[in-house]
């Protein structure tokens, strides 16, 4: 058992050092104390090796699909409800430019600035809510990964002190995230707290893997990297945010970020300290919410730091790949420590890991 452990710990190192490009990471003994570091917000060292017995996940892996699926599921015939999916929002496609070349943060690939040119497609304009999740799951009888696997990380501020008391390990290069047993898409802060009062809210906890099999459900795809950044931009050019170069004009908020000393106080200046309804903060240029901020989202693409300068027409990134392509940031999001609720910012995770501020958005073909 010690020797399965340590090499699941390893393991976890050497995944971690990388991805992050960071040497000395270490999974350790959760800290008395969640002070300041001078790292990362540590958001794409959430790997799932850290969370689980690997040998458990192996078994998972080799299980036929359609134990993804509850058997006690509803057996009615498969039906999507269009009242029940999101508003989709024609965009022209047409060219623009992805990326930047004044990146914030230069070992994420956020350059070079490149010409890409879209097909039209149809997009939500607002992330995946928990109702939606809910109509989904009781349609299909579909279990998400966090729940197969048992568990999820949570960000240590919105845990109960029930739960912080059973915690025995963190992340270290982030030790504001815990995995935590009990938290799934049902259960956002843990084993204890419930989606009940926030239907509205962005589901959270869903692994790549399970935001494809919503999107597939919805007769809908995920977005390509591409597809999703000019979505952001809203048809501003070179722009930081998608509503301009400036956080807060006039003082506004224009998303759901945070305020205040990251991680340890959250002044929620803002009006939210965790996820707000959907459709809270200002649309972009396009009518498209929370494109930056409240949730990240997860995008079709594998992930790479390695662009060509050449003009592109409908990418769809690297082949293959370990990690697949997150963008907007979340409302743990402060320029301190995690400068990605930028359109040309980008992070990445493994398919089958989940969080408490990660979610999704469907696209669709324009020519359905
Ligand atoms: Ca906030
Ligand atoms: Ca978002």
């Amino acid at each position: 058992m010690a020797s399965l452990l340590n090499s699941s710990v390893v393991l976890f190192i050497l995944i971690l050092a990388a991805l992050c490009d960071i040497g000395d990471i270490v999974l350790e003994q959760r800290p008395q104390s969640s002070e300041s570091q001078d790292t990362d917000c540590g958001c794409q060292g959430l790997k799932r090796e850290i969370a689980v017995d690997l040998s458990d996940k192996n078994k998972l892996e080799h299980q036929d699909d359609t134990n993804i699926y509850s058997k006690t599921a509803n057996e009615s015939p498969h039906t999507t409800e269009p009242d029940v999916l999101t508003k989709l929002v024609l965009l022209q496609g047409g060219w623009f430019m992805m990326g930047t070349d004044d990146p914030g943060i230069p070992p994420d690939g956020e350059g070079p600035q490149r010409r890409v040119k879209l097909d039209p497609f149809y997009i939500e304009e607002h992330e995946v809510t928990n109702q939606q999740f809910q109509h989904f799951a009781n349609q299909t009888g579909y279990i998400t990964e966090a729940e197969r696997f048992g568990d999820s990380f949570v960000f240590e501020g919105l845990l109960s002190e029930e739960v912080k008391s059973t915690l025995s390990h963190a992340v270290a290069a982030a030790p504001w995230w815990s995995p935590v047993k009990g938290a799934d898409w049902r259960h956002p802060e843990g084993p204890d707290s419930t989606i009940e009062h926030k239907m509205n809210h962005p589901v959270l906890h869903v692994s790549w893997t399970d935001a494809q099999a919503y999107c597939h459900w919805a007769k809908r795809r995920l977005p390509t990297e591409a597809e999703w950044e000019l979505a952001c931009r809203g048809g501003l050019q070179d722009r930081l945010y998608p509503w301009g170069n400036k956080l807060m004009p006039k003082g506004q908020h224009y998303a759901n970020l945070w305020q205040g000393d990251f991680p340890n106080h959250n002044t929620a200046e803002d009006g939210y300290a965790n996820t707000s309804p959907v459709m809270s903060f200002p649309a972009n240029g396009f009518g498209l919410y929370d494109m930056v901020g409240n949730a990240w989202e997860w995008t079709a693409d594998w992930w790479s730091v390695h662009h060509t300068t050449e003009d592109r027409y409908n990418p769809k990134g690297p082949e293959s790949g370990t990690d697949r392509v997150k963008k907007g940031g979340s409302y743990m999001c402060h320029k301190s420590y995690c400068y990605r609720y930028r359109c040309a910012a980008r992070s990445q995770n493994t398919p089958d890991s989940s969080a408490s501020n990660l979610g999704f958005r469907c696209v669709s073909d324009a020519d359905l």
